[in-house]
């Protein structure tokens, strides 16, 4: 079972798609955030899949009033998109209004270190909000693996978690996935190595062995 996600930081079109093309094969999905969209338009949403045949997700991070992440939402889904990361300490109806337009992925804590000053207060409620929207699933962090099998064991079973930080932010693949973690989500690691495809091959093998 793939369980890697490779996230596409970089701005331009070409070098996304290269990359994205040449580590396909170990990946679950590509994950697209604000530099690449800002750099190459929404339209790299639609190339990515046509490129990779992988799902596509859109790490927004919206967090604002439900028209506005309606607004959106709509565009990104339309571009292709097949799920959305969004905010969920805007409330309920912030997250809903996504939800209502495709599958969602909603952040519960984070992997910075900053992640200790407002959100992780807030995880427990955020988890609440979780079990009872039941979005495909939520973000963790990959650099506290503690807080992941915290995370795991509050969380209704079905509800996926994703966790980013693994590599350039200290995290480690093997143990946030034996922690409870369904998928890692790798950037750097990957896309600013001499050989994306070959650090994509090592992250896969890791995972396949835990
Ligand atoms: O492996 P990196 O550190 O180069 O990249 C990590 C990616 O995960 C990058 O796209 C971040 O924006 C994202 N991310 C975090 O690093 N920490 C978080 O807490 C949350 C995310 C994320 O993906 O949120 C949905």
């Amino acid at each position: 079972m793939k369980r890697l996600i490779l996230a596409l930081d970089v701005y331009e079109r070409e070098r996304a798609l290269e990359i994205a093309e040449c580590t396909a094969d170990y990946l679950w999905a590509v994950k697209v955030n604000w530099p690449l969209i800002i750099g190459s338009g929404l339209g790299i949403i639609t190339e990515l899949r046509q490129v990779t045949g992988l799902p596509v997700i859109a790490d927004l991070k919206l967090a604002d009033i439900p028209n506005t992440n309606r607004l959106i939402a709509r565009k990104v889904f339309d571009a292709g998109a097949d799920y959305i990361i969004a905010h969920g300490f805007v409330g309920r109806e912030g997250v809903n209004a996504i939800m209502e337009l495709g599958e969602t992925i909603i952040v519960v804590e984070m992997s910075h270190p900053g992640a200790e000053e407002f959100i992780q207060p807030a995880t427990d409620k955020l988890i609440e909000l979780a079990n009872e929207l039941e979005p495909f699933g939520v973000i963790a962090p990959a650099t506290r693996p503690e807080r992941v099998a915290y995370i795991r064991s509050k969380l209704k079973p079905g509800i996926k978690i994703l966790t980013p930080g693994v590599g350039a932010q200290g995290g480690k693949a093997g143990e946030v996935l034996k922690a409870g973690a369904d998928y890692v989500i790798v950037g750097r690691s990957i896309y600013a190595s001499e050989n994306p495809r070959e650090a994509a091959r090592n992250l896969h093998r890791e995972i396949a062995g835990v």
